[in-house]
């Protein structure tokens, strides 16, 4: 495939939402400030050997303290909207009861900042903060926590919702419930499997709850999920191959999408689950398949990547694996770069579930970025990335996918879990130990490549 493709920006439908995001832990710092309680991830990264380096949360880019600077870098860029998430510990420190009125009061100021400057706020109600007391009473895998998270969407969408217009349940449950719960390398930390589809199950019943509490308290909000999603592709093309990527896209893919979208789990994943189902543990209540596949606005994708499967017979539950193809590019996370697997991924959504509308809600890159000696950074890599996704979107668009816009992971470098500071995903270069900020090559390319679509779509 083309590695080489370059996005026109008159080519995009006028109202095209073009962002930037970020998320609670990884950008606010101040996490014990204002009321805050602890989340999950406090006790995660403060707990030896869990994140590289023994890098926390506390700090991170100072964007608390540093509001309305970077609410101007955020202008600077040209985009029209900005997607952030609200921590749940700075809103209710304990997860449950009255509101800690600063907490919510640092949204409504970043809220009322960004749309003073004309950019739209797009909320993510739970990008992984759990507060750790409803950790203490079972965290995602108790099914109370869905229900304390249906109250607290409730709580920011009355909060926020007469200037929020935008709502994200949640943020990659594939990646709270399997990294957190089942492999262990996301907070809590836990190595269990039948406990990661508990706590699967759980998150989607709290986005159904959510949707619901969104409606009743923010009318007329747009509101949906995001879903990290990889297509897959075999290794060769023989039935073994291909039944093992239909088995990794149930297990990566289309356990979050079915009941999303009202079909409940795929029968051909649970059977492979056996007693670690949520069936079989006796979480699936009546009526969950409606409350989970509560009616959407939009789904919201995250993708960095592709997934190339060959079967592994013996190789855990799934009996399949994924594999390096040879001759490819990669990021610094030795995920595939591919480009093409975006359009092919939009195509094959749009198919299977029509949404009515689709936003890339994450798309980004990390390399170990140079600082040359005149303060820049000169970011190809990132920047030829950025170019060949935002270019694989015109396709889908041509074939019928509902895109409705696009935001790059991240603003600025920032708080990479279990990664800590050193995997950089920013536009925005961050120098942690005085917080300055650098817009980096990839960050100007983005802001010229909008000026030219709002230049051309008002010309
Ligand atoms: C997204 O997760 C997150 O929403 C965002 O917060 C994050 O900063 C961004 O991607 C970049 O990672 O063992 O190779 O999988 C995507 C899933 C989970 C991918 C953690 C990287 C660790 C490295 N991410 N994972 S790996």
């Amino acid at each position: 495939e083309s590695l080489t493709a370059r996005p026109d920006p008159r080519r995009f439908p006028p109202r095209f939402t073009w962002g930037v995001a970020t998320a609670a832990y990884q950008v606010e710092g101040a996490a014990r400030e204002d009321g805050r309680g602890p989340s999950i991830w406090d006790t995660f990264s403060h707990t030896p050997g869990r994140v590289k380096g023994g890098d926390t949360g506390d700090v991170a880019c100072d964007h608390y303290h540093r509001l309305e600077a970077d609410l101007d870098l955020i202008a600077s860029l040209g985009v029209n909207a900005y997607r952030f998430s609200v921590a749940w510990p700075r809103v209710q420190p304990t997860g449950r009861g009255a509101v800690n009125p600063k907490g919510l009061d640092f949204y409504s100021r970043l809220v009322d900042g960004l749309l003073a400057r004309g950019v739209t706020p797009w909320l993510t109600l739970y990008h992984w903060d759990l507060p750790q007391a409803l950790q203490d009473t079972g965290g995602w895998a108790s099914r109370d926590t869905a229900h304390a998270f249906g109250e607290y969407a409730g709580i920011v969408a009355a909060g926020l919702g007469d200037r929020v217009r935008h709502f994200i349940t949640i943020n990659e449950p594939w990646c709270a419930a399997f990294l957190g719960y089942g492999i262990g390398i996301h907070a809590p930390g836990h190595t269990d499997l039948a406990r990661s589809y508990a706590a699967a199950h759980h998150l989607l019943v709290g986005h159904g709850l959510a949707v619901q509490a969104v409606r009743a308290h923010a009318p007329g909000a747009q509101v949906g999920i995001t879903l990290n999603l990889y297509e897959g592709y075999p290794a060769t093309d023989t039935p073994a191959d291909r039944a093992a990527t239909r088995r990794q896209d149930g297990f990566q893919n289309r356990w979050y999408l079915d009941p999303v979208y009202g079909r409940g789990y795929p029968q051909d994943i649970l059977d492979l689950l056996g007693d670690a189902s949520p069936h079989a543990q006796g979480l699936a209540l009546p009526g969950d398949t409606e409350l989970m596949g509560a009616p959407t606005d939009f789904l919201g994708v995250n993708m960095y990547s592709r997934a190339v499967v060959e079967d592994a017979p013996g190789d855990g539950w799934l009996h399949s694996r994924q594999v390096r193809p040879e001759g490819s590019e990669y990021t610094g996370f030795d995920w595939e770069v591919a480009p093409h697997s975006l359009t092919d991924l939009l195509l094959r959504v749009q198919r299977d579930y029509d949404p009515p509308a689709v936003y890339v809600t994450e798309n980004g890159a990390t390399y170990p970025d140079t600082v040359e000696t005149d303060g820049t950074v000169n970011d190809e890599a990132r920047t030829r990335y950025f170019q060949m996704h935002v270019a694989a979107l015109q396709p889908a668009l041509d074939g019928g996918a509902k895109v409705g816009g696009y935001f790059a992971w991240s603003l600025m470098d920032n708080f990479e879990w279990a990664e800590g500071y050193e995997k950089r995903f920013g536009i925005v270069h961050v120098d942690f130990g005085t917080q300055a900020r650098t817009v980096k090559a990839s960050g100007r390319w983005y802001a010229d490549f909008l000026a030219r679509t709002h230049a051309e779509v008002n010309a």
